[in-house]
Formats: C-alpha cells, sequence, structure tokens
C-alpha cells in the first residue's frame, strides 16, 4: 500500500510513522508512507496557500490550486501500473465518523491520499471534484487534519498483512467482533490484596474462553450498549442480553 500525506506540517508526522508498529510495517515495505507540502503547490509567488472567503465573514480558506497541484502530482507519481484508482481522503468533523469497518474498507485499497487542512475551511471545488472521501474521528474541533489522518493511517496499516507479528491479535481487538475487549490480568495472582479472578488461574481453557465472552458481552451492554446492534452474538447471548435488559427494567 502507498499513503501520500498532503499537509503544511510534514514534520509532524515523523515521530508517528518512524515508531513502533508503522515504523515496522514501513521498514518490511507493506507500506509506503510519505509526506507532500502543498505549499510547493501553489501558483503565486508568496507561495500563499489560503485567502479570504468569497462573500465576507470571518476566517480563511484554503484555495484549490494548491490541493488539486498536489493531489494530482501524487496520483501522477504512483500512476501508470493502471492499479485500483486512489482514494482521496479529507479529514474535517463534517466528515463520516471513522470506524474500524471504514478501516477494513480502507486496508483493502493499494493508494491513500491524506488532505490535511490546518485552521482553516475548504473551497468547496476540493470536496466536490478531487475527494472520494471525508472523514471525521469524532465531534470535537482540532487545530488541523494532521493528527486525524494519523490515527486513519495508524487503524489501517495494523490490518495489513504481515504488519502484527500475531496475525490473530487484531482479530481479539475490541470492534474486531462487534464487542469490547474482556478484563486482561497477569501476575502476580495477588496484588495490594486484589486477586485475579480463580477462572483464569484454572487452567481450564474451555471455562476460561467462557468467562472471557460472558465478560466481554456485559462490559458492552454496560458501556456501549449501542454495539450490540451490530455485534456477532449468537441466539443464546440474543437471549442472555434480552433477559439482562428485563432484569432492568424491573430495577
Ligand atoms: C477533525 C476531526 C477536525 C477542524 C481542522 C477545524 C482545522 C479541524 N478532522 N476529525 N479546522 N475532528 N478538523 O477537528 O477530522
Amino acid at each position: 500500500m502507498r499513503i501520500d500525506v498532503l499537509t503544511l506540517f510534514p514534520e509532524m508526522f515523523d515521530g508517528v510513522f518512524g515508531s513502533s508498529i508503522l515504523g515496522k510495517a514501513r521498514e518490511r515495505g507493506i507500506v509506503e508512507l510519505s509526506t507532500l507540502n502543498f505549499r510547493e503547490f501553489s501558483t503565486n509567488k508568496h507561495h500563499t496557500v489560503d485567502d479570504t472567503p468569497y462573500g465576507g465573514g470571518g476566517g480563511m480558506v484554503l484555495k484549490p490550486e494548491p490541493i488539486f497541484g498536489a493531489v494530482e502530482h501524487v496520483l501522477e507519481r504512483a500512476g501508470g501500473e493502471g492499479g485500483k484508482p486512489a482514494r482521496v481522503i479529507l479529514m474535517c468533523p463534517q466528515g463520516e465518523t471513522f470506524t474500524q469497518r471504514k478501516a477494513e474498507e480502507l486496508a483493502r485499497e493499494s493508494h491513500l491520499v491524506f488532505i490535511c487542512g490546518h485552521y482553516e475551511g475548504y473551497d468547496e471545488r476540493i470536496r466536490e471534484f478531487l475527494v472520494t472521501d471525508e472523514l471525521s474521528i469524532g465531534d470535537y474541533v482540532l487545530t488541523g487534519g494532521e493528527l486525524p489522518s494519523m490515527a486513519v493511517i495508524d487503524a489501517v496499516v495494523r490490518l495489513l498483512p504481515g504488519v502484527l507479528g500475531n496475525e490473530n491479535s487484531a482479530l481479539a481487538d475490541s470492534f474486531q467482533d462487534g464487542l469490547l475487549e474482556y478484563p486482561h490480568y497477569t501476575r502476580p495472582p495477588e496484588f495490594r490484596g486484589w486477586a485475579v479472578p480463580d477462572v483464569l488461574l484454572s487452567g481450564n481453557h474451555a471455562e476460561i474462553a467462557k468467562w472471557r465472552r460472558r465478560q466481554s458481552l456485559e462490559r458492552t451492554f454496560v458501556r456501549r450498549p449501542d454495539l450490540l446492534e451490530r455485534a456477532e452474538l449468537t441466539a443464546a447471548e440474543r437471549k442472555w442480553l434480552e433477559e439482562k435488559r428485563a432484569e432492568l427494567e424491573f430495577e
């Protein structure tokens, strides 16, 4: 997979792209991660990338020329292989909320291009005629699209084959089966008087699996009931949840 990030602050990506799992994925040649400063594609002599909005009002708006120029440059640089067309992704609060499902979808692509604005809005023609996806990482306002794009890239790259040492570790995580994770424990068996649940020390793997599944269900029920509608549950688990809901109504 090839990922290009268009940003006015490429240095923000040095640590994230060079460390930990992303750094390893890059070293192994599983992903090619590049940044490009779209100021280089400004068409005026002061290299400005923004301007005041038509119709007045406050704030500044990113001009179309530097963004179109930079996106077309990375598309041409990657092109010629006749591969799948790139996804051109705009990070913004009005985008579709990024989810694990979207991460799985993007992990099947061969070229992702991220556009990160800073402080300001985008000329609408960028949305209309250049971008294929608008994504938000949640309902809060940041100073730029850089951190959101890092979050999306991290979630996508860890799903690529060969990135996580143990291919199962991505599968056991929260959301992969639509449920939150069960509680984890390690040594010592007793810490400041707080004991590890007996079942985990029993060596009975069937009982342990049952306990973990039940904990996942209960935890999801209490903390994120909204997730249960889409979760992959057995008929017995659905029934158990119905009983749990009924119990709460009586209290
Ligand atoms: C987000 C977000 C965001 C909005 C960028 C204000 C600078 C900022 N982008 N998910 N202008 N949340 N963007 O806050 O994606």
